[in-house]
């Protein structure tokens, strides 16, 4: 498995409205592109920092990974993403070295990408995603 750089770094928002122009001016950046990912019940706000980005997540459901992460833990860093070649062989190389998929094969997220998630049990306590355009 190949890592290039930091894709995104997520973070859990309350609310986007509040978020965004915070960010903007922390970052000197606009939002360049929002989206809502409805199988994931977050709409997400994505600003650049260099060849990584900052994904802002505001939940549209309780019961959805945003909304639990906030109600258990409050708002905060949420997840890291590590872009690789290659997402299904990067996840069937970890899976077979013992750590635990959230995702077993790739699915489509945020802009289009190829991504899977590792559990954070099995990475030192870090949510991981791994992104792609394969
Ligand atoms: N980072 C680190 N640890 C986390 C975590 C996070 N973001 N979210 C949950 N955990 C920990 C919990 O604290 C808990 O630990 P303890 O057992 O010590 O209390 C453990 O993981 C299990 O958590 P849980 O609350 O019982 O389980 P959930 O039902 O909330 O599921 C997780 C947690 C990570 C499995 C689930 O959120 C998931 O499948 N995430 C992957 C998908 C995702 O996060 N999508 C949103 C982003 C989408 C996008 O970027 O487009």
């Amino acid at each position: 498995m190949n890592v290039t750089h930091i894709e995104h770094i997520g973070i859990a928002v309350r609310s986007l409205a509040d978020a965004v122009p915070f960010f903007e001016r922390l970052l000197g950046t606009p939002c360049y592109a929002t989206e809502e990912v409805a199988d994931q019940k977050v709409k997400t706000a994505f600003f650049r920092v260099g060849q990584t980005k900052v994904e802002l997540l505001e939940s549209t459901a309780p019961d959805g990974p945003i909304g639990k992460f906030l109600e258990k833990r409050g708002e905060g860093v949420h997840h890291i993403a590590f872009a690789v070649g290659n997402v299904g062989e990067a996840l069937a190389a970890l899976g077979g070295l013992g750590v635990a998929l959230l995702d077993s094969r790739p699915r489509r997220g945020a802009e289009g990408l190829q991504i899977g998630f590792l559990h954070p049990k099995s990475t030192h306590g870090v949510l991981t995603e791994l992104c792609g355009k394969e």
